[in-house]
């Protein structure tokens, strides 16, 4: 309510103003250069704040830069971040270089051939060297992306599956994620809709052989450098799996199995120890403390690796997250050593 009517005050505002102005404009003695028409000066004038958006333009383009570059992610967690990366800043690259020129050139012919008394435009009607410069140029440029990226693409969508690559299977619900690792036998158990009964909450096939030793967590855990390959399930609507730190999304589909890999390549207690991530905490946690609300554990945050969901599925979609720990080999076989499997967890 009280935004509505600070919306109508504001529009009664805007009217008495233009209706202040109307009664200056009547109110003026005549003047005999008072016409509709441009005249030199007012094409001066015009030619003048068009090169003062250029500077705007520019003073807003670097300001951006130098402000909010602080919220790049910090380098990529797998090894295929760099490609990925490396592919965005040049194509930046070449959108700022060709943008800085073009904008410039635009605004400051916009400015030269400003209109004058008595001078009349150029009848120009075509020139085809340089509508062949013009055309070949991008397109040369934008195949050369395309390629790029199509090579980056399928180099990062088609991992090699090796003898050393763990399968995990990504679970999406709403509105929160499973883990299911295979287990011993490393092959994962059926599973399947119909089944979701009870503490089977991922519909794993009871009288498959392979599933009893299946382990489903709602932490996930990675081992450094080893190839993983995740097959994403989704129980009710489109999820969306998103790894920002490891550059990584892949959709999850009811009724379809979606698949994708990484290696992560830098553990949860490195990344925090790394000068980008030091900071930032540093910033969160100075904000953090004039917090009231929260409380003193809440206060002091570490940071950690997060699964989020990036499609809106729902009211909590942005609840919906999952802790990942990349650690040791070691640490990850510790760790998985003392889950609980499936068999048991049906048979408690
Ligand atoms: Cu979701």
């Amino acid at each position: 309510m009280t935004a509505f009517l600070i919306v109508i005050v504001i529009a009664l505002l805007g009217v008495t103003f233009w209706q202040i102005s109307k009664v200056f404009e009547l109110s003026k003695p005549a003047n005999v250069s008072d016409t509709q028409i441009a005249d030199d000066k007012d094409n001066n004038t015009q030619g003048k704040i068009l090169l003062a958006f250029m500077v705007f333009l520019y003073a807003l383009m670097i300001w951006s830069f130098w402000s909010l570059s602080k919220f790049y992610l910090p380098e990529a967690s797998a090894e295929h971040g760099a490609d990925y990366d490396r592919l965005m800043f040049i194509s930046i690259g070449i959108i700022m270089f060709v943008q800085v020129i073009t904008q410039a050139l635009l605004h400051w012919f916009g400015y030269k051939y400003r209109g004058r008394k008595g001078q009349r435009a150029l009848f120009y009607a075509d020139n085809d060297k340089l509508e062949f410069i013009w055309t070949i140029i991008p397109v040369v440029v934008l195949a050369g992306l395309i390629l790029y990226g199509l090579f980056s693409w399928s180099e990062i969508m088609n991992p090699e599956e090796t003898e050393d690559t763990l399968v995990v299977e990504i679970y999406a619900y709403q509105f929160d994620w499973r883990a299911r690792y295979s287990g011993d036998d490393k092959t994962l158990g059926k599973a399947n809709v119909r089944f979701i009964e009870g503490v089977n909450q991922l519909g794993v096939d009871e009288s498959d052989d392979y599933a009893m030793d299946d382990i489903i967590v709602n932490e996930l855990h990675l081992p450094v450098n080893r190839p993983v390959l995740f097959k994403f399930r989704s129980q009710d609507v489109l999820h969306s799996a998103y790894f920002p730190h490891f550059r990584a999304q892949m959709n999850v589909v009811p009724g379809m199995v979606t698949e994708f890999g990484f290696t992560p390549t830098t553990t949860s207690k490195e990344i925090r120890n790394t000068d980008y991530m030091v900071d930032k905490v540093k910033n969160i946690n100075e904000i953090r403390k004039t917090r009231e609300d929260l409380s003193e554990d809440e206060r002091l945050y570490e940071f950690d690796y997060y699964l989020l969901c990036n499609k809106i599925c729902g009211v909590s979609h942005y609840n919906m997250q999952m802790k990942i720990v990349v650690e040791t080999d070691e640490e990850f076989q510790d760790w998985i050593d003392n889950q609980q499997t499936f068999g048991e967890l049906i048979n408690n």
